[in-house]
């Protein structure tokens, strides 16, 4: 590794962080600042809510306290997951997108006020969303939205749910033009230059965007509110619910993308180092696009109703798709080694005390990528179709996305605020010591309340109940009991709220605070091999656009097609249990219908010659 950099790294050692004072981004892009910030606050706006119903219902279901009847329980949980993993994660993420274009483009926005548009497009649409859900904590309202952030039929929700979310992705895809929009006027400008890297992470994300919202927008717009206006009768559950898995696991790498570039162009950064490889970087958003969403069927391994050769060829993409994530294990940890040698750091594990521990967005960010270590362990065994069986719609599967979503990208996130929110207001970080407790005590809270959740889920406790406990129905734990397991989660639980509290204390604390001139400056790391050392074809975005559509036809043509078949477009005469691999056997149906066909004919015409001939 080069040498160039050990002057420069050898002057901050001292300091917990590595990283120059100089122009914010505020000071540089002023109105593209207020709407990140913007952007930033409604995300913690929906954090604080989430977090508090979340609270509210793991004390519920332990039963440790419980302030509500059982019967809130689908408000409380809905209100959870839509505001956590809808509101909160694409909040902040299109706030950090617009920051990562700009920087990285060098350049304005186009017109801000289109900027300042999509924003509200999607405020507007999680607002409305928001009080469909949160009418449901109220009889004096006819409306309610109790049907999770999964919002399967037959379960149904008022159109105001359904409009509100359309609204929102609406405004996410103008997002996105916004942001294609100023990569084409960049390219005009500089002309077979590479595309910077954050640049590219957002249009590789976006596009994967664009290509999984096709599911959930036709589950909406086509069946959903349609029904629930009651100008359709019934809808095809089977149908919008594989409508709803073509978006729903696509939609967790938009949460784990934005999150990965900032693993990857933040992290080395304060570090101390360089990112260790620009083309790896891009491979890996590139196999995203890709992957992502031809693999949503491994939601629905225990549905009926699609056969098991398609949950078959599903569980494979799965596979694939994690390599990934293990190329980028690599190149993270491996820029984080780059970063603490700069530091002084030595040895084969020696080097990981030369990183910058004390520093709260490093810290939160490390642990977080360590938590998503286990996370992946996990999703490896959701992923194989016979073990899924056995975790299936028990408490192991919130066990699990607590620590990718709820953590790798959450903690991430938060993290990433203590740097972003300096850099949007100019001010200093409020109270680095208590940043740093607060990223410790996420980790430690979710290691008691995940881990716990795991194996509460290996008893076959299940998810979504407010009783998880039924009457003369004892769960056999092997190690502990289940009193333990509970008091794990409800202490887990506990510990995290008091997380988010110091969270918030930080952030206002920061906000409140005034101007300083001792704020790092915008930018993000350099790069160990740069983008001159990848092939040029990575930059080819309609390539991927167009092969990542390929397969998305090659998976799901032929499982929506037999849903549509046996369950009708509009339902709900549906066959179940169907055993065999739906293309082979519509394929000797087809042939076996011909086959007939064509011996009917031929005995005719040989019939008619017989008779002609007689005659
Ligand atoms: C204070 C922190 C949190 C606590 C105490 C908490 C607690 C819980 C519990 C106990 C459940 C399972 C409820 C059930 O199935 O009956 C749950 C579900 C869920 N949580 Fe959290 N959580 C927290 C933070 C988060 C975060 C940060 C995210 C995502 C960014 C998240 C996303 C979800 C989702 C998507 C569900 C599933 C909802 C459903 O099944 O429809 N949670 N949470
Ligand atoms: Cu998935």
């Amino acid at each position: 590794m080069s040498d160039a950099t050990v002057n420069d790294a050898a002057k901050t050692t001292e300091s917990t962080t590595s990283e120059p004072l100089g122009e914010t981004y505020l000071d540089k892009f002023p109105a593209e600042a207020k709407v990140v910030r913007s952007a930033l606050y409604s995300s913690f706006l929906a954090l604080a809510l989430g977090g508090l119903f979340g609270v509210i219902q793991t004390l519920h279901r332990t039963d440790f306290l419980r302030i509500m009847e059982s019967e809130t329980y689908y408000t409380v949980l809905t209100a959870h997951g839509v505001f956590l993993v809808i509101a909160f994660t694409i909040f902040f993420l299109v706030g950090v997108f617009t920051w990562a274009v700009t920087t990285s483009l060098d350049r304005e926005v186009e017109d801000i006020r289109f900027t300042w548009a999509w924003l509200g497009t999607m405020t507007a649409g999680a607002a409305m969303a928001a009080a469909a859900i949160l009418a449901g904590f109220t009889d004096s309202l006819d409306m309610s939205a109790d049907v999770l952030f999964t919002f399967y039929a037959p379960m149904q929700a008022h159109p105001l749910f359904y409009l509100g979310l359309t609204v929102f992705v609406v405004g996410t895809w103008m997002a996105g033009a916004d942001w294609f929009r100023s990569w084409f006027a960049w390219k005009k400008e500089n002309p077979g230059e590479r595309i910077p890297l954050p640049t590219f992470m957002v249009l590789t994300t976006m596009i994967m965007w664009y290509v999984a919202t096709l599911g959930v927008a036709t589950a909406i717009l086509a069946f959903l509110l349609p029904w629930s206006l009651g100008l359709i009768d019934s809808v095809n559950p089977t149908l919008t619910r594989t409508l709803f898995w073509f978006f729903g696991h696509p939609v967790v790498y938009f949460w784990l993308m934005p999150a990965y570039m900032m693993w990857y162009v933040l992290l080395p950064k304060l570090s101390g180092g360089k990112l260790f490889s620009d083309p790896l970087a891009r491979v890996v958003f590139v196999l995203f696009l890709l992957l992502s969403t031809p693999v949503g069927i491994h939601h629905q391994y225990l549905d009926p109703g699609i056969s098991e050769g398609f949950k078959f060829i599903a569980m494979t993409n799965t596979m694939f798709l994690l390599l990934p994530s293990l190329l980028t294990a690599f190149t993270v940890v491996a820029s984080m080694e780059h970063g603490a040698r700069q530091r002084g750091g030595t040895g084969r594990i020696g080097w990981l005390k030369a990183l910058p521990w004390r520093d709260p967005v490093f810290a939160g960010m490390a642990l977080a990528g360590l938590m998503f270590a286990a996370g992946g362990f996990s999703g490896m065994i959701n992923a194989g179709m016979n073990i899924n069986y056995l975790v299936h719609n028990t408490l192991w599967v919130p066990g699990h996305f607590h620590l990718t979503v709820g953590t790798a990208v959450a903690l991430t996130f938060m993290a990433a605020s203590y740097w972003f929110i300096p850099q949007l207001t100019g001010k200093k970080l409020w109270n680095r010591p208590v940043a740093l407790v607060q990223v410790v005590l996420w980790f430690v809270g979710m290691t008691f309340m995940a881990n716990a959740m795991h194996r509460a889920g290996l008893l076959g406790m299940p998810r979504r109940t407010a009783e998880p406990q039924y009457d003369g129905f004892e769960y056999e734990a092997g190690v502990g009991s289940v009193a333990e397991l509970d008091a794990q989660i409800a202490l887990g639980g506990i510990i995290l709220t008091l997380s988010l509290v110091l969270f918030f204390a930080v952030i206002i604390g920061t906000v409140l605070g005034s101007r300083s001139d001792e704020v790092p400056a915008n930018g993000y790391a350099d790069t160990l091999s740069g983008p001159e050392d990848s092939p040029k074809i990575l930059d080819n975005l309609k390539l991927w656009f167009g092969l990542a559509v390929v397969l998305v036809i090659i998976a799901y043509t032929f499982p929506l097609l037999s849903i549509i078949e046996r369950g009708g477009l509009f339902g709900p005469d549906i066959t179940a249990f169907p055993q065999s691999i739906d293309i082979v056997s519509m394929a000797w149906l087809t042939v076996e219908q011909y086959a007939t066909d064509t011996f009917t004919s031929a005995t005719e015409v040989a019939q008619a010659t017989i008779d002609g001939v007689l005659r």
